[in-house]
């Protein structure tokens, strides 16, 4: 219980709304105690405790395994706030909605409320949140996901702010199912759902898309982004942040391992954080970045040894996985490309038995989660808790691009680059409901994320560029998703990104030469390491080729997305586009 006056009434009123059984406070103690309680429920399996210790198995419904965007909503006053990229209803309109949804759903339920921090306790640059839920395992999450603790509850005792966060399962139907966030208040109210990002309300919801509101109203920046350090042999560690749309490549990015060679001479790659920074001008006139989450909601498939041995090893103990397959025989988890030994005698994500061997079914829903605390991963920072955060080199952007967008270039400068992430377009995947493997526009990788006006936000960028001067970090665009005529991708990634990011930080440091092409600056082929790397060398070729026809039809659609956004896109980014469409024309 906290003695904060404005929680303890915000409390009462939703207990006398929701009329729960019970209401607990949790402040990450007796946690086991409600695992026990969720194993009876139902609500999570117990895993093999010697092989995975601490790691249990969730299943959402069927109809529940994504963030859903089209019941996503952001309720301001004026709609124009909230932007043409974002679903929007008066405040009033939504709550008349959803407070019917809410009256009594918590009868014969528990109530719980968990006080939690976005960011290290004692930053200058955290903040505070309560959730209010009726899930034991989106408590158990926050507790891996967010800090829950008695100092948490110590300091909101005496705070005046803090986000105030509304979850209850319902009845998990769909057609009542709203993810309402209410920027003016520090509240979001969240009904009908038990998966991730809709209800993990610590995440996208607050420390996103609340806290880009925020952001823009005190001068910082709320993104999606990883946070890494790249340790050089001299034991000097430079910073990258990175935007990649859901399910484009943060996690992995985040624990890279580099390639043998690198590792050897002493290369290191250090994880600050896997998918959301806050970024704030430090005293040195330098953006410096906070990872607010405390632990890793990351995709499952896909992770194995080769791809990701950080994860892999990360996520095997106190690990909650939802949505993967579950072998029977040993009472452990499996997914696709984890191996190639799926369990005969399993049951896939849906609760079905499943055949690994045989079922041309898959075993694991392709947006499986684990769900894991940083703390785990092998190559955690040293400044994974460091209140001021980490100083920042470079900023990466990039997206899922079969075609178009070659390996890596580099921004002319930061107005530019705000230009550059601004026109990032990607393939969207399962990470949201919808259809998977369509191209759109996803500014900043934040179209699903950004709390307010998106026009307004680019114009935020660009004032941050201002502030920042020549302190302002370089601006790259990558892709490690073009595909060849077989469809493959031909760029290996993972573990070799490492080659990009090397050219990256040697940009950065004035160390490597590049060429002033039509969309900014590129290496050459020889500008990017490749030795050990078995890639022939017209590949790397194709990679760093751009197709001027293709950019003029990318131009066109850039035309298209900015006229949708309506007339808050600021001038210098029309301006911007006028001169890549006579870049791209001119060098036809
Ligand atoms: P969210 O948690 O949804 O924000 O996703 P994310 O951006 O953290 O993506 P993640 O690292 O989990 O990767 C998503 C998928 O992309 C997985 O299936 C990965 O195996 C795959 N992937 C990641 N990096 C690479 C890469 O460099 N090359 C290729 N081909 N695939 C990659
Ligand atoms: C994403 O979709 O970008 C995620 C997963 O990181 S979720 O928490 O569901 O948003
Ligand atoms: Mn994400």
């Amino acid at each position: 219980m906290t003695t904060n006056e404005n929680a303890k009434e915000w409390v009462k009123w939703a207990t006398e709304l929701l009329r729960p059984d019970e209401v607990v406070w949790i402040d990450g103690t007796g946690l086991e105690k409600l695992r026990e309680e969720t194993l009876k429920s139902g609500e999570m399996i117990k895993l093999n405790q010697e092989l995975l210790p601490g790691c249990y198995l969730h299943r959402s419904a069927q109809n529940d395994v994504a963030r859903s965007e089209d019941k996503t909503f952001i309720c301001t006053t004026k709609k124009a706030d909230a932007g043409p990229n974002n679903n929007w209803k008066s405040p009033e309109d939504m709550k008349n909605i959803l407070l019917p949804l809410y009256d009594g759903c918590m009868q014969g339920r528990t109530m719980y409320v968990i006080p939690f921090c976005m960011g290290p306790v004692g930053s200058p640059f955290s903040k505070l949140g309560i959730e209010i839920t009726d899930s034991a395992y989106v408590v158990l999450s926050m507790c891996i996901m967010t800090r829950v603790s008695k100092e948490v509850i110590k300091r909101l005792d005496n705070s005046d702010e803090f986000v105030k966060g509304l979850h209850a399962k319902a009845e998990i139907d769909e057609n009542k199912r709203y993810i309402a966030h209410f920027p003016e208040e520090n509240a979001i109210w969240s009904i009908n759902s038990g998966y991730g990002g809709n209800v993990l309300l610590g995440k996208k919801c607050f420390a996103l898309r609340i806290a880009s509101y925020q952001a823009k109203n005190e001068g910082w920046l709320a993104e999606h982004m990883l946070i890494i350090g790249i340790e050089n042999p001299k034991g000097e560690v430079q910073y990258i942040c990175a935007a990649f749309p859901s399910a484009c490549g943060k996690t992995n990015l985040a624990m890279l391992i580099p390639p043998e060679g690198y590792e050897k001479k002493g290369y290191k790659v250090w994880c600050v954080g896997d998918d959301i920074a806050w970024i704030h001008i430090g005293p040195d006139g330098r953006l410096w970045a906070i990872n607010p989450e405390n632990g890793f909601f990351g995709v499952v498939p896909g992770t194995n040894k080769q791809s990701n041995p950080n994860a892999l090893a990360a996520i095997q103990k106190d690990t909650i996985f939802t949505n993967v397959a579950h072998d029977l025989d040993n009472n452990t988890v499996w997914w696709e490309k984890l191996d190639k030994n799926p369990p005969e005698n399993g049951i896939n994500w849906k609760g079905e038995p499943w055949n690994g061997k045989t079922s041309k079914e898959k075993g694991a829903h392709p947006n499986s989660r684990f769900t894991t605390p940083s703390i785990n991963c092998p190559n955690i920072s040293p400044e994974f808790g460091a209140g001021e955060g980490v100083p920042i080199s470079a900023i990466i952007f990039g997206g899922r691009r079969a075609r178009v967008e070659p390996l890596v270039y580099q921004a002319r400068d930061f107005q530019h680059g705000v230009f550059v992430a601004a026109t990032l377009a990607s393939e969207t995947t399962a990470a949201q409901t919808g259809e998977v493997g369509v191209v759109r526009y996803d500014s900043m990788a934040m179209k699903p994320f950004c709390g307010y006006d998106m026009g307004d936000y680019f114009a935020h960028w660009l004032e941050m560029g201002e502030k920042l001067g020549d302190k302002a970090p370089e601006i790259f665009n990558v892709n490690w998703f073009r595909t060849d005529e077989e469809g493959e991708f031909i760029w290996p990634g993972f573990g070799e990104n490492m080659r990009v990011l090397k050219w990256i930080l040697e940009r950065c440091n004035g160390e490597a030469s590049a060429e002033d092409t039509a969309i900014g600056y590129m290496p050459k082929p020889e500008d990017i390491f490749m030795e050990g790397l078995d890639l022939a060398p017209e590949k790397l070729v194709e990679l760093l080729s751009i197709d001027k026809e293709l950019w003029c039809e990318e131009a066109d659609g850039i035309r298209e997305y900015f006229n949708t956004l309506g007339d808050t896109v600021p001038q210098k980014l029309w301006e911007a586009l006028e001169e890549l469409e006579k870049r791209v024309e001119i060098e036809n």
